[in-house]
Formats: structure tokens, C-alpha cells, sequence
């Protein structure tokens, strides 16, 4: 189930039965203080948010396609954008996928909400223009990447909003690079810390052939190395051997990153970095 504060409608995360994807009430810590109990204009503010959750699960069957409608009702409804990717676009996609596994929906429905899910983001951003001088920035405290064979990247796009919104530098490229590339651009961004995002199994060779590739590399300071990506949530790996961390949520990511840019070991604090190749 998805959890939401009550009282300032902050997405608060998944709750068990996991897989099921109704909406259910909460209090965030914020609030904690004044809440006493939820009242009747409360629980109605929450069934609103069902109500926009159920039409956007089902978006390619309904007239709720474009972009900027779905963003200003979300908006209307009191939704910060980063909640409404957290904990709208997310479980929608992963309900998608879900029913497309079991035939319910077809490979037309899954495209078409996430050619939605991407408007909505490039919306989003466009929307915070103060947000563009930290985004490809030359200096970041974080580079994303996908892993080399993913195609997904979405996932990584939230992770990339995420960081923004909490003020971080950072470099994103999606879809994934050849390992050579992306150490390359490494060594060329000096980021304090590299997230590379991973959807399937298969695709953690690559990560492994990076790990390496990062490891015998002769220059120093070397990023911290994050993993995650929806092939992390429940596959056993070994991924901790080829010197990554498993990270479940752009929060981990960037309690990470802000950890080590507080730090003395690892990469030069952000904005004396040299970016010349890139
Ligand atoms: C949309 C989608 C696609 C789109 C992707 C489009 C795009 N531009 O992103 C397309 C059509 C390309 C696609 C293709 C395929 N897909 Co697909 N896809 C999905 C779907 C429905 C949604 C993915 C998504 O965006 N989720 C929402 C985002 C927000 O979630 P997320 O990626 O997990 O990211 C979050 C966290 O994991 C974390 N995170 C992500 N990256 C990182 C990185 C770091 C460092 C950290 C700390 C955190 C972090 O933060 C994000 C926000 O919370 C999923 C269903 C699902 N359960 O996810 C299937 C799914 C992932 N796909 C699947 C499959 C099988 C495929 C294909 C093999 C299908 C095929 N036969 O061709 C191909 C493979 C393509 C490839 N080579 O990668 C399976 C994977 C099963 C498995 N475990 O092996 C899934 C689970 C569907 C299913 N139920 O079977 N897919
Ligand atoms: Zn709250």
C-alpha cells in the first residue's frame, strides 16, 4: 500500500501488503507535533488523492494523457512534484508492469503511460528553472548513469529530480554508456559519488566490468559507488565485492552523497573539478 501524510500530503513511502497499490493515511514526522487526528476534510483530501491515483493507474484508458493536466490536478491537490513521482507515477508504473506480466495490459499501455511519466518529469523541470544550473552541471556532487543494456530510465530521471530539488550539482546520461565511456567521463567529472541505476539481472555484469574498470583505474580520488534500480529490490548479488553500495531510493543517494562531500577521503569537494573533456 502507498502511505501518505494526512495532513501535508508528503508521499511517506510503501507499506505492507507490498504489490498492492491503494492508498492509505498516515503522519510524517513534521507534522507529528499538531496531529491529533485525522478529520473528515482530511480523510476527503485523501480520497481525492485515490481518485487521481486510480485515474492515472489507468491514464492510456481514459482522457487523464496530457502532461500538464496530470501535473496542475496533482498540483491542485497539494502534491509537491517529487511525491507525485514517488508516490503516484511510481507505483502506477510498477502496477503496470505487473499487469502486463500477467497479460492484463498490453506493451501499447506500458509505453504510453511512460511517455506520459516522461512529460510529467520534463514538465516538472522545466517548471524550476532555478534548478537548471545544477542540472549537467560540469562540477557534480553526483553522476548518474544507467547501466550499460538499460533501457530504463525513468527510475534514474527521479533520482536525478530528487537531487536537484535537494540542491545537489549533478550529471545525468541515460540511456547507458559502454564501461570505457563511462569511466572516461568519470575521470573527466570528478563526481563525489556515481549512481548507476540497474533494472534487470542480466545487466550486472556491466556494473561488475565498471567496478573493475573504476578499481584499476590509476586515478585518484575515485567516487563513492552507488547501486540501484529495480533488479537490487529482491536479486541476490555480489555487487558489494566490486566495490558498490546497494541503495534503495534517491534518499539513500543522497544522505550518501551529502556524507561524502562532508568528508575528507574521496573526490575534491565539488566546484574544483576539471571538466575540460566534457
Ligand atoms: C517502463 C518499463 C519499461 C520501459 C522503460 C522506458 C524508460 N524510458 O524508462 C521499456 C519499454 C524500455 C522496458 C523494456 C524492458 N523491460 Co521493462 N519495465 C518497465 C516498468 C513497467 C516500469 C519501470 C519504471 O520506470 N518504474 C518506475 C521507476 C520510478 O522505478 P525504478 O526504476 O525502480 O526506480 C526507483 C528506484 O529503484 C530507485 N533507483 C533507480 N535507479 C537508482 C539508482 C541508484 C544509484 C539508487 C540509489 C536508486 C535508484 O529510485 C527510483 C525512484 O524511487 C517495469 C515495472 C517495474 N516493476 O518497475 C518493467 C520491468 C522492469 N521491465 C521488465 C522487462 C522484462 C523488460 C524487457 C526485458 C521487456 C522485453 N521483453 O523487451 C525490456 C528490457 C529493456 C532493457 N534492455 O533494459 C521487467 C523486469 C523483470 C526482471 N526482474 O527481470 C519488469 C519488472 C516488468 C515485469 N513485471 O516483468 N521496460
Ligand atoms: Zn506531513
Amino acid at each position: 500500500m502507498i502511505r501518505w501524510c494526512a495532513y501535508c500530503q508528503k508521499f511517506l513511502g510503501e507499506v505492507p501488503p507490498f504489490g498492492e497499490f491503494t492508498l492509505t493515511h498516515g503522519v510524517c514526522a513534521a507534522c507529528k507535533g499538531g496531529a491529533a487526528r485525522i478529520s473528515s476534510a482530511e480523510a476527503r483530501e485523501l480520497r481525492a488523492l485515490g481518485d487521481y491515483y486510480a485515474e492515472l493507474r489507468d491514464a492510456t484508458r481514459n482522457s487523464f494523457e496530457r502532461a500538464t493536466t496530470v501535473l496542475d490536478r496533482g498540483l491542485a491537490l497539494g502534491l509537491a512534484p517529487i511525491d507525485l513521482m514517488m508516490g503516484m507515477l511510481q507505483p502506477a508504473l510498477y502496477e503496470m508492469g505487473q499487469r502486463w506480466a500477467v497479460g492484463e495490459r498490453r506493451v501499447a499501455d506500458e509505453h504510453q503511460l511512460t511517455a506520459l511519466s516522461s512529460a510529467i518529469l520534463e514538465l516538472a523541470f522545466e517548471r524550476r528553472p532555478e534548478l537548471t544550473p545544477l542540472r549537467q552541471s560540469r562540477a557534480p556532487a553526483v553522476l548518474l548513469l544507467v547501466a550499460e543494456g538499460n533501457a530504463h530510465t525513468l527510475g534514474l530521471r527521479i533520482v536525478e529530480y530528487s537531487l536537484l530539488d535537494r540542491g545537489l550539482p549533478v550529471f545525468t546520461i541515460a540511456p547507458g554508456l559502454p564501461v570505457e565511456e563511462a569511466c572516461e567521463l568519470t575521470r573527466a567529472l570528478r563526481p563525489n559519488v556515481l549512481g548507476v541505476s540497474v533494472a534487470l539481472p542480466e545487466q550486472l555484469d556491466g556494473l561488475r566490468a565498471l567496478g573493475t574498470a573504476l578499481a584499476t583505474s590509476s586515478d585518484a580520488p575515485r567516487p563513492a559507488l552507488v547501486a540501484g534500480g529495480s533488479a537490487l529490490r529482491h536479486e541476490r548479488h555480489d555487487l558489494e565485492s566490486y566495490g558498490f553500495r546497494v541503495g534503495s531510493s534517491p534518499l539513500t543517494l543522497y544522505d550518501f552523497a551529502r556524507g561524502s562531500i562532508g568528508s575528507d577521503e574521496g573526490a575534491a569537494p565539488p566546484g574544483q573539478r576539471n571538466a575540460a573533456n566534457w
